[in-house]
C-alpha cells in the first residue's frame, strides 16, 4: 500500500486545527500510520528541505518551519501522495481550490498549514527522515 508523508506546520498547530486536518485524511479514505508532534531544529529543516537551498524563499521556509511544533504523519492508502497532494490544494492560499486544506486554514504562501510528499521516492526519503520503521503500523 502506498505511504507519504504529511507535516501539518506550525500555523495550523498553533491555530489548533490539527485534529480537523487529520480528520480529512481519514475521511478522504487514507490511514494514519505513524504520527508524532515534534520540533524542528533548523539543521533539520535545512536538511528537510535541502532541495529548495539555492531557491529566494528557502531562509523564510526555515524561519517559519522552526517557528513552533509541527504534527508529521505517515498516510497510508491508494494513491496516497496524489490524494494527499490533492486534499492539501495550491502553494499559494489564495490560489487553492475551495474546501481544501491550504484554502480552508492557511494564511499566506509562506504559512501554508501543510507540507505533502510530491512524489513516491521523495514520500520514502521524507518518511525514513522522521520514522524509524518499528513506528509505521
Ligand atoms: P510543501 O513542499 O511544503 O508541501 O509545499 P509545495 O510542494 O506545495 O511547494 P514547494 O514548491 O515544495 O515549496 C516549499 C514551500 O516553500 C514555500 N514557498 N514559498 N515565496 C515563495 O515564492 C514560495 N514558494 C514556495 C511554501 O511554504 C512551500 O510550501
Ligand atoms: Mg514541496
Amino acid at each position: 500500500m502506498e505511504q507519504t508523508l504529511s507535516i501539518i506546520k506550525p500555523d495550523a498547530v498553533a491555530k489548533n486545527v490539527v485534529g480537523q486536518i487529520l480528520a480529512r485524511f481519514e475521511a478522504a479514505g487514507l490511514r494514519i500510520a505513524a504520527t508524532k508532534k515534534t520540533r524542528l531544529s533548523r539543521v533539520d529543516a535545512e536538511a528537510f528541505y535541502a532541495i529548495h537551498a539555492e531557491r529566494p524563499f528557502f531562509k523564510d521556509l526555515v524561519d517559519f518551519m522552526i517557528s513552533g511544533p509541527v504534527v508529521v504523519t505517515v498516510l497510508e492508502g491508494e494513491n496516497a501522495m496524489a490524494k494527499n497532494r490533492e486534499l492539501m490544494g495550491a502553494t499559494n492560499p489564495a490560489e487553492a481550490e475551495p474546501g481544501t486544506i491550504r484554502a480552508d486554514f492557511a494564511d499566506s504562501i509562506d504559512a501554508n498549514a501543510v507540507h505533502g510528499s510530491d512524489s513516491l521516492e521523495n514520500a520514502k526519503v521524507e518518511i525514513s527522515f522522521f520514522f524509524a520503521q518499528r513506528e509505521i503500523h
